[in-house]
Protein backbone atom coordinates (compact mmCIF):
# COMPACT_ATOMS: atom_id res chain seq x y z
CA UNK A 1 0.00 0.00 0.00
CA UNK A 2 1.11 3.53 -1.19
CA UNK A 3 1.61 5.58 2.28
CA UNK A 4 3.32 8.86 1.65
CA UNK A 5 4.72 11.08 5.01
CA UNK A 6 5.02 14.16 3.30
CA UNK A 7 8.65 15.60 4.94
CA UNK A 8 8.89 18.95 3.30
CA UNK A 9 9.97 21.64 5.41
CA UNK A 10 7.09 23.85 4.34
CA UNK A 11 4.36 21.07 5.95
CA UNK A 12 6.50 20.50 8.88
CA UNK A 13 6.42 23.50 10.03
CA UNK A 14 2.83 24.74 9.58
CA UNK A 15 1.63 21.07 11.56
CA UNK A 16 4.31 22.54 14.38
CA UNK A 17 2.33 25.42 14.54
CA UNK A 18 -0.85 23.64 14.79
CA UNK A 19 0.17 21.66 17.23
CA UNK A 20 0.85 24.52 20.10
CA UNK A 21 -1.80 24.87 22.60
CA UNK A 22 -4.76 27.37 22.53
CA UNK A 23 -3.89 28.00 19.21
CA UNK A 24 -6.82 30.47 17.44
CA UNK A 25 -9.80 28.92 15.28
CA UNK A 26 -8.32 31.86 12.61
CA UNK A 27 -4.94 30.79 12.49
CA UNK A 28 -5.93 26.57 12.45
CA UNK A 29 -8.32 26.81 10.11
CA UNK A 30 -5.66 28.83 8.07
CA UNK A 31 -2.73 26.55 8.08
CA UNK A 32 -4.91 23.51 7.88
CA UNK A 33 -5.64 24.98 4.32
CA UNK A 34 -2.38 25.71 3.31
CA UNK A 35 -1.38 22.03 4.52
CA UNK A 36 -4.11 21.03 2.70
CA UNK A 37 -2.67 22.49 -0.77
CA UNK A 38 0.75 20.91 -0.30
CA UNK A 39 -0.19 17.41 0.14
CA UNK A 40 -2.53 18.16 -2.58
CA UNK A 41 0.68 18.73 -4.62
CA UNK A 42 2.19 15.84 -3.70
CA UNK A 43 -0.62 13.28 -4.35
CA UNK A 44 -1.17 14.66 -7.72
CA UNK A 45 2.21 14.07 -8.68
CA UNK A 46 1.15 10.91 -11.10
CA UNK A 47 -1.87 12.85 -13.07
CA UNK A 48 -1.62 12.20 -16.71
CA UNK A 49 -0.84 15.01 -18.90
CA UNK A 50 -1.42 14.94 -22.97
CA UNK A 51 0.03 17.27 -24.96
CA UNK A 52 -1.52 19.91 -26.93
CA UNK A 53 -0.75 22.40 -29.70
CA UNK A 54 -1.56 26.05 -28.71
CA UNK A 55 -1.12 29.65 -30.17
CA UNK A 56 1.47 31.60 -27.82
CA UNK A 57 2.80 34.69 -27.74
CA UNK A 58 5.49 33.98 -29.84
CA UNK A 59 4.27 31.37 -32.06
CA UNK A 60 2.55 27.86 -31.92
CA UNK A 61 3.94 25.42 -29.13
CA UNK A 62 2.97 22.36 -26.88
CA UNK A 63 1.95 22.65 -23.68
CA UNK A 64 0.87 20.27 -21.16
CA UNK A 65 -2.90 19.61 -19.99
CA UNK A 66 -4.04 17.14 -17.28
CA UNK A 67 -6.53 14.19 -19.05
CA UNK A 68 -9.84 12.92 -18.88
CA UNK A 69 -12.31 13.53 -16.31
CA UNK A 70 -9.96 14.94 -13.44
CA UNK A 71 -10.63 14.88 -9.78
CA UNK A 72 -13.46 15.19 -7.14
CA UNK A 73 -12.15 16.31 -3.86
CA UNK A 74 -14.08 14.09 -1.50
CA UNK A 75 -14.42 16.39 2.04
CA UNK A 76 -15.74 14.39 5.07
CA UNK A 77 -17.86 16.71 7.10
CA UNK A 78 -17.62 18.38 8.87
CA UNK A 79 -14.06 18.50 9.71
CA UNK A 80 -12.38 18.17 5.58
CA UNK A 81 -14.55 21.07 5.10
CA UNK A 82 -11.23 22.60 6.94
CA UNK A 83 -9.23 21.68 4.10
CA UNK A 84 -11.45 21.77 1.32
CA UNK A 85 -10.36 25.95 0.33
CA UNK A 86 -6.42 24.46 0.44
CA UNK A 87 -7.06 21.50 -2.41
CA UNK A 88 -9.29 23.66 -4.32
CA UNK A 89 -6.84 26.72 -4.41
CA UNK A 90 -4.88 23.88 -6.00
CA UNK A 91 -7.37 22.14 -8.23
CA UNK A 92 -10.07 25.09 -9.17
CA UNK A 93 -12.11 22.95 -11.58
CA UNK A 94 -12.31 19.46 -8.98
CA UNK A 95 -16.06 18.60 -8.54
CA UNK A 96 -16.79 18.32 -5.29
CA UNK A 97 -18.45 15.08 -3.72
CA UNK A 98 -20.04 15.81 0.43
CA UNK A 99 -19.87 12.84 2.10
CA UNK A 100 -21.36 13.43 6.07
CA UNK A 101 -20.13 10.58 8.98
CA UNK A 102 -20.30 10.92 12.24
CA UNK A 103 -18.26 8.56 14.68
CA UNK A 104 -20.38 7.16 17.50
CA UNK A 105 -18.35 8.28 20.54
CA UNK A 106 -18.64 5.06 22.43
CA UNK A 107 -18.20 2.38 19.81
CA UNK A 108 -15.68 4.33 17.32
CA UNK A 109 -17.94 3.33 14.44
CA UNK A 110 -18.91 6.03 12.39
CA UNK A 111 -22.55 6.22 11.28
CA UNK A 112 -23.30 7.49 7.46
CA UNK A 113 -25.88 10.95 7.15
CA UNK A 114 -25.16 12.88 4.12
CA UNK A 115 -23.84 11.38 0.63
CA UNK A 116 -23.79 13.83 -2.23
CA UNK A 117 -21.23 12.81 -4.35
CA UNK A 118 -20.98 14.32 -8.33
CA UNK A 119 -21.48 12.36 -11.15
CA UNK A 120 -19.06 9.81 -13.50
CA UNK A 121 -17.34 9.02 -10.93
CA UNK A 122 -16.12 5.75 -12.46
CA UNK A 123 -14.45 7.80 -14.58
CA UNK A 124 -12.82 10.37 -11.54
CA UNK A 125 -9.71 10.07 -9.03
CA UNK A 126 -11.25 11.15 -5.70
CA UNK A 127 -9.24 12.89 -3.06
CA UNK A 128 -10.51 12.27 0.30
CA UNK A 129 -9.98 15.16 3.04
CA UNK A 130 -10.01 14.49 6.77
CA UNK A 131 -8.20 15.91 9.06
CA UNK A 132 -7.76 13.28 11.43
CA UNK A 133 -6.83 9.52 10.00
CA UNK A 134 -7.64 7.96 13.81
CA UNK A 135 -8.82 4.11 13.95
CA UNK A 136 -9.84 4.67 10.14
CA UNK A 137 -13.75 3.61 10.43
CA UNK A 138 -14.40 6.90 8.62
CA UNK A 139 -12.17 6.28 6.36
CA UNK A 140 -13.01 2.82 5.05
CA UNK A 141 -16.69 3.74 5.07
CA UNK A 142 -16.18 6.40 2.86
CA UNK A 143 -14.07 4.11 0.30
CA UNK A 144 -17.17 1.82 0.71
CA UNK A 145 -19.20 4.36 -0.62
CA UNK A 146 -16.80 5.85 -3.11
CA UNK A 147 -16.06 2.05 -4.62
CA UNK A 148 -19.92 1.30 -4.49
CA UNK A 149 -20.54 4.67 -7.26
CA UNK A 150 -17.47 2.60 -9.42
CA UNK A 151 -14.66 4.55 -8.12
CA UNK A 152 -11.70 3.07 -8.85
CA UNK A 153 -8.66 5.70 -8.07
CA UNK A 154 -8.92 6.94 -4.33
CA UNK A 155 -6.22 8.89 -2.83
CA UNK A 156 -6.86 10.43 0.77
CA UNK A 157 -5.17 13.33 2.16
CA UNK A 158 -5.02 13.79 6.01
CA UNK A 159 -2.80 16.21 8.15
CA UNK A 160 -2.26 13.76 10.77
CA UNK A 161 -2.72 9.29 10.56
CA UNK A 162 -2.63 6.96 13.29
CA UNK A 163 -0.22 3.87 12.76
CA UNK A 164 -3.58 1.76 14.32
CA UNK A 165 -6.00 3.40 11.32
CA UNK A 166 -3.06 2.95 8.53
CA UNK A 167 -3.09 -0.82 9.31
CA UNK A 168 -7.03 -0.92 9.46
CA UNK A 169 -7.52 0.65 6.24
CA UNK A 170 -4.30 -1.04 4.60
CA UNK A 171 -6.15 -4.50 5.36
CA UNK A 172 -9.48 -3.59 3.95
CA UNK A 173 -8.37 -1.37 0.97
CA UNK A 174 -4.80 -1.34 -0.17
CA UNK A 175 -4.75 -0.06 -3.23
CA UNK A 176 -6.31 3.54 -1.88
CA UNK A 177 -3.00 6.05 -1.33
CA UNK A 178 -2.34 7.98 1.65
CA UNK A 179 -0.98 11.19 1.92
CA UNK A 180 -0.38 12.62 5.56
CA UNK A 181 2.23 15.07 7.05
CA UNK A 182 2.93 12.60 10.14
CA UNK A 183 2.59 9.36 11.27
CA UNK A 184 2.12 10.32 15.06
CA UNK A 185 2.31 7.56 17.99
CA UNK A 186 -0.89 6.13 18.48
CA UNK A 187 -4.44 6.53 19.35
CA UNK A 188 -5.36 7.37 22.82
CA UNK A 189 -8.11 5.03 24.70
CA UNK A 190 -10.79 7.90 23.33
CA UNK A 191 -9.44 6.81 19.58
CA UNK A 192 -7.47 10.65 19.78
CA UNK A 193 -4.40 10.38 17.76
CA UNK A 194 -1.43 11.17 20.31
CA UNK A 195 0.00 13.72 19.94
CA UNK A 196 -1.67 14.69 17.41
CA UNK A 197 -3.86 17.95 16.88
CA UNK A 198 -6.84 17.14 19.25
CA UNK A 199 -10.62 17.87 17.80
CA UNK A 200 -10.03 18.97 14.47
CA UNK A 201 -13.42 19.89 13.94
CA UNK A 202 -13.51 21.65 17.25
CA UNK A 203 -10.46 23.49 15.90
CA UNK A 204 -11.44 24.30 12.65
CA UNK A 205 -14.90 25.66 13.87
CA UNK A 206 -14.76 26.44 17.54
N1 LIG B 1 -10.78 12.93 15.03
C1 LIG B 1 -10.22 14.09 15.51
N2 LIG B 1 -9.10 14.02 16.29
C2 LIG B 1 -8.48 12.85 16.60
C3 LIG B 1 -9.06 11.67 16.10
C4 LIG B 1 -10.20 11.74 15.34
O1 LIG B 1 -10.71 15.19 15.25
O2 LIG B 1 -7.45 12.86 17.30
C5 LIG B 1 -11.99 12.97 14.19
C6 LIG B 1 -11.74 13.55 12.83
O3 LIG B 1 -12.61 14.62 12.66
C7 LIG B 1 -12.06 12.49 11.81
C8 LIG B 1 -12.58 11.34 12.60
O4 LIG B 1 -13.08 12.89 10.94
O5 LIG B 1 -12.49 11.67 13.98
C9 LIG B 1 -11.76 10.13 12.19
O6 LIG B 1 -11.90 9.16 13.07
P1 LIG B 1 -11.68 7.65 12.69
O7 LIG B 1 -12.93 7.17 12.06
O8 LIG B 1 -10.47 7.54 11.79
O9 LIG B 1 -11.43 7.03 14.04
Amino acid sequence: MKIVEVHHPLIQHKLGLMRRAGISTKEFRELASEVASLLTYEATKDLETVEQRIEGWAGPLTVHQIKGKKVTIVPILRAGLGMLPGVLDMIPAAKVSVVGLQRNEETLEPITYYEKLTGRMDERIALIVDPMLATAGTLVATVDMLKAAGCKRIKGLFLVAAPEGLKRIEAAHPDVEIYTASIDERLNEHGYILPGLGDAGDKIFG
